[in-house]
């Protein structure tokens, strides 16, 4: 049995839900296919959550980590292809807004994900359901956890798969948001699912 490390977010900015986090906890102890999952819910938070996210992988010693986040206004679920060197954006929860700042510094530009994310998004259509590659993750959290992941791979844990799936906000937000398009719960959980068991198959 191998351990795949689920991560999701607390809310953010204008969203007091965050569909990942409720994801992430569900899928907590649960097997999918040769994956035993451990979650975990990160601080949307600059100077924490990478720090967060690389001692959950020390500890656990996962095969494989795959952090989830919400992208609102998105319509489709979003493998994510790169992560960037780059910090920048709005606040966090700290209120803390960073300004075109490496997040290692001297590390590489970008880092491609060594996810199947072509498999994950035709297996996640084949299930009935929208989905396509996403280019860009963002200068936010999204892309600062998933670059963290990235580089340790590249420096320290080439055996690892690290990967970051943007979701669309769930019907909860949307009811309490007022102006963003929205899944059900149980798809957007359901095509997490999928890519899990396309990460298992692989
Ligand atoms: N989405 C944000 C950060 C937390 C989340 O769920 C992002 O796209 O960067």
């Amino acid at each position: 049995m191998k351990t795949l490390l689920v991560t999701g977010f607390e809310p953010f900015l204008k969203y007091p839900v965050n569909p990942t986090q409720k994801i992430a906890e569900e899928l907590n102890g649960q097997t999918i296919g040769d994956y035993k999952i451990h979650s975990e819910i990160l601080p949307v938070d600059f100077s924490q959550s990478g720090d967060r996210i690389l001692k959950h992988i020390k500890e656990i010693k996962p095969d494989a980590v795959l952090s989830l986040g919400l992208s609102g206004g998105r319509y489709k679920i979003t493998p994510e292809r790169i992560a960037i060197n780059v910090n920048d954006g709005a606040k966090d929860n700290s209120g803390y807004a960073p300004v075109d700042e490496p997040i290692v510094e001297g590390g590489a530009d970008g880092y491609f994900t060594n996810m199947p994310i072509r498999k994950m998004v035709n297996a996640v259509k084949g299930a009935g359901l929208p989905a396509e590659i996403s280019n860009t993750a963002g200068a936010y959290l999204c892309n600062h956890v998933m670059y963290q992941a990235l580089h340790l791979v590249n420096e320290e844990r080439p055996d690892m798969l690290a990967g970051f799936i943007h979701i669309p906000a769930s019907h909860e937000l949307a009811v309490e948001h007022g102006r963003v398009p929205s899944w059900s719960h149980e798809d957007l959980k359901r095509a997490i699912i999928t890519c899990i068991e396309v990460l298992s198959e692989s």
